[in-house]
C-alpha cells in the first residue's frame, strides 16, 4: 500500500489535532448510530495519541471496548473530479469508519494502515463528517492475543501475554488525500547490486487504475534521470550504483507515471543476504549494534510523535547503533521513512506477541498454546494478515532487511511447526528478497526449539543474569556461552535481539546489584564480552533503548525498566557504556585492550 505523498497530482491532508471522542462503555453506540450525528456528550481527545494517559479516571485508562472518535472535515473544493481517499495510519487495534453516514471501511490490526475510496460520500467544497469507531479488545482470533474476562462489579478486564502497556487510539495521522482518477495504486521495487563492478539495477511493478500510458524514471538525489522505462514494469540499469547502506544511505527517487497521476519513492540500491554464519550487506558482512525499542513515551503512549523520533534517532547515532528492531509491532511509516534517510538497518515485526501462553509471569503454568480454544485458525488468520499488511506497507524501503515473524512463541511445543511453516512459506511468496526470522524465547533453547531450521537468521532473546541466574553473573556467564555455542552449531548468523537488566535511575550499588544501574552496566559487559568470544554472533541488540509502559505488575515499578535511555530519553550509565563500546576504536586498538 502506498503511503499519503504529496506530488504534481496529488494533495494530502493531515487531520491531525482534536477530535470529538467518547468511550462507549455499554456498547451503545453501535445501535444508537452514533455516526450519524455529532457525537453526543463528547470531550475532545488528541490525535494521533494513544487516549490511555490523557484522562484522569482510572476506569478510562483501562477501558475494554468501544472507543468513537469524530471530526468535520472541509473537503477541498478543487479536489473536484478527482478521487478522494480517506486513511488510517493505525487504528489500535480495530476500527470501523463511516462518511457521513455510509460505513466505508473496517479494519483489524493495530499497526497497520487501511483506506477508502470515499469519492462518492463527500461533496468538493462541503463539509464531511468521518467517525471512528475503535475497539482495543485482545482475544485469541486477535494478534496479540488477549483474554476478555468481567469482574464481579460487571467491568470488563483485558489480559494479554505482552510486556506493554495496551495503549489504544488512533495512533498515527488519519488523511484525506486526492488523486487523479487514473493514478498509481501500488508500487513494488526490487534492487540488485553488484559490488565487485557496482553495477546495479531497479525492478519495479507498478499496479495502475483507470487509462493512460505508464512510465517510470529514476533519478539521482540531484534529480538528474539516470535511466527510465515505459510500462508497469520494468528493470532499470543503474551502472556505477551509489549503494545505500548505514555509512552512506543514498537514495535515489523513482518518479512513477500512470496518465495524469505521479507517484515518487526513495529507492535505495542495496542487497541483504545470509551466507553461512553471516549477513551480508551489499556482499560484505555487517555487524548489528542497537536495541529492540517501543514506540512509546509520556503523554503520547504509542501515538506517533515527530519529536520523540527525532530525539530517538539522534540517540541511536549518539550512542553509535546501526540498527533496531521494531518490537513487538510495526512503527509508523515516518520511522521507516527516517531510517531510509538516516541509514539505520530495521527488523520489521509483527505485532505477533505474546504467542507462549504459559510463559513466566504473564503466561499459566502448563498451558497449551497452539490448537484449537488457543493459538488456533483464527489467530494465525489475523497473522497471516498482519504479515501480509507489513510486507505490503514496508517492502520498499532500504532499511528493512529482515521480515520478524513473531516474538516469542512457544516454538517448544511440537504443534508451533504446523503453525508457523506456512507462514514462512508466505513471507517468502511474498518478499524472497529478505532473510525472515522470529525472536527465540529462553523456553526454546536449541534442543527443545522445532521451527528455527525454517528460519534465515537464529534470533535470540536471553535474559542470564536477570530471569535466569538473577544477581550471578559468573553463572550467567556460563550459561550464556554454553547456549550460544549451541545455537552456532546449526552455522547460521546469531542475533542477539534481546538481553539486559532493569535499572531504576538514580539507584547506584557497588558491588553491583540487581535493578542498579551499576549491574545494568555488568550484565551489558558480561553479556558483550560472550559474544565477542563466538563469531557466529553478528549482533547484538540491548533490551531495550528505552523504558517503557507496562501492565501494572509487582515487578514492573512504573513500568519496564530495562531501557539504557530514560523514559523522557536521558542516558543512563549503560548508555554512556555503549557510546564508549560503539563509537570507540575497534577492541583490538584499544589502550584497555
Ligand atoms: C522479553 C520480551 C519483552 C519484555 C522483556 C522483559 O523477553 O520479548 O517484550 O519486555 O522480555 O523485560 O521481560
Amino acid at each position: 500500500m502506498l503511503a499519503p505523498r504529496e506530488s504534481r497530482s496529488r494533495e494530502c491532508r493531515r487531520l491531525d489535532g482534536l477530535w470529538r471522542f467518547r468511550f462507549d462503555p455499554g456498547t451503545e453506540g453501535t445501535t444508537g448510530r452514533w455516526w450519524q450525528e455529532p457525537l453526543r456528550g463528547a470531550r475532545e481527545m488528541a490525535v494521533p495519541a494513544s487516549y490511555n494517559d490523557l484522562v484522569t479516571d482510572a476506569g478510562e485508562r483501562e477501558h475494554v471496548g468501544d472507543v468513537w472518535y469524530q471530526r468535520d472535515v472541509q473537503v477541498p473544493a478543487t479536489w473536484e473530479g478527482q478521487r478522494i481517499v480517506l486513511r488510517c495510519d493505525a487504528a489500535t487495534h480495530r476500527a470501523t469508519v463511516w462518511a457521513g453516514d455510509t460505513e466505508v471501511a473496517g479494519h483489524a490490526g493495530g499497526y497497520t494502515p487501511f483506506e477508502a475510496d470515499v469519492t462518492d460520500h463527500l461533496r468538493c467544497g462541503e463539509s464531511a463528517r468521518i467517525t471512528i469507531r475503535l475497539n482495543n479488545e485482545l482475544t485469541m482470533a486477535t494478534i496479540p492475543p488477549g483474554v476478555i474476562s468481567v469482574s464481579a462489579s460487571g467491568r470488563r478486564k483485558q489480559r494479554y501475554f505482552h510486556d506493554f502497556f495496551n495503549y489504544a487510539g488512533l495512533h498515527r495521522p488519519v488523511w484525506l488525500y486526492s488523486t487523479p482518477r487514473s493514478y498509481v495504486a501500488d508500487l513494488s521495487v526490487t534492487t540488485a547490486f553488484d559490488p565487485r563492478t557496482g553495477a546495479g539495477r531497479v525492478s519495479y511493478h507498478a499496479v495502475v487504475a483507470g487509462t493512460g500510458p505508464t512510465s517510470a524514471v529514476l533519478r539521482d538525489a540531484a534529480g538528474e534521470a539516470v535511466a527510465d522505462g515505459a510500462g508497469a514494469d520494468g528493470v532499470l540499469p543503474v551502472p556505477g550504483a551509489r549503494a545505500w547502506g548505514p555509512d552512506d544511505p543514498y537514495l535515489y527517487r523513482l518518479d512513477v507515471r500512470h496518465g495524469p497521476d505521479e507517484f515518487s519513492l526513495p529507492v535505495g540500491i542495496r542487497t541483504v543476504q545470509v551466507e553461512g554464519p553471516r549477513l551480508l550487506l551489499n556482499g560484505e558482512p555487517v555487524a548489528l549494534r542497537g536495541f529492540g525499542m517501543h514506540e512509546d513515551s509520556a503523554l503520547h503512549g504509542k501515538g506517533h510523535d515527530d519529536a520523540r523520533m527525532v530525539r530517538d534517532f539522534a540517540l541511536l547515532k549518539w550512542v553509535g547503533a546501526n540498527s533496531f528492531r521494531t518490537s513487538h509491532y510495526p512503527y509508523a511509516e515516518e520511522v521507516l521513512d527516517y531510517a531510509d534517510r538516516q541509514g539505520l538497518l530495521v527488523i520489521d515485526e509483527t505485532p505477533a506477541v505474546g504467542l507462549h501462553l504459559s510463559l513466566g509471569h504473564m503466561g499459566d503454568a502448563g498451558a497449551r498454546t497452539f490448537g484449537p480454544g488457543a493459538i488456533g485458525e483464527p489467530a494465525a488468520e489475523a497473522h497471516g494478515a498482519a504479515l501480509r499488511e507489513l510486507i505490503s506497507r514496508d517492502r520498499n524501503h532500504p532499511s528493512v532487511i529482515a521480515w520478524s515473524v513473531a516474538n516469542e512463541p512457544d516454538t517448544a511445543e511440537p504443534a508451533a511447526r504446523g503453525y508457523f511453516a506456512p507462514l514462512v512459506s508466505a513471507v517468502r511468496e511474498l518478499d524472497p528478497s529478505r532473510p525472515v526470522c522470529f525472536a527465540n524465547v529462553a523456553t526454546a533453547p536449541p534442543e527443545a526449539d522445532v521451527v528455527t531450521d525454517l528460519f534465515d537468521l537464529i534470533c535470540v532473546n536471553r535474559y542470564y543474569g536477570w530471569y535466569a541466574d538473577p544477581g550471578d553473573l559468573e553463572a550467567a556467564e556460563r550459561g550464556l556461552e554454553a547456549e550460544l555455542r549451541a545455537w552456532a552449531r546449526q552455522g547460521k548468523p546469531i542475533l542477539v535481539t534481546e538481553f539486559g537488566a532493569d535499572a531504576l535511575p538514580g539507584l547506584h550499588a557497588l558491588p553491583p546489584t540487581m535493578w542498579s544501574e551499576d549491574y545494568q552496566v555488568a550484565l551489558i559487559t558480561m553479556s558483550l564480552r560472550v559474544f565477542r568470544r563466538i563469531p557466529e554472533v553478528i549482533g547484538e541488540h540491548v533490551w531495550n533503548f528505552a523504558d517503557f509502559a507496562t501492565a501494572q505488575a509487582v515487578h514492573r515499578p512504573g513500568g519496564n525498566h530495562k531501557g539504557v535511555f530514560t523514559r523522557d530519553r536521558q542516558p543512563k550509565p549503560a548508555a554512556w557504556f555503549l557510546r564508549e563500546l560503539w563509537t570507540g576504536p575497534p577492541p583490538g586498538q584499544r589502550s584497555s585492550g
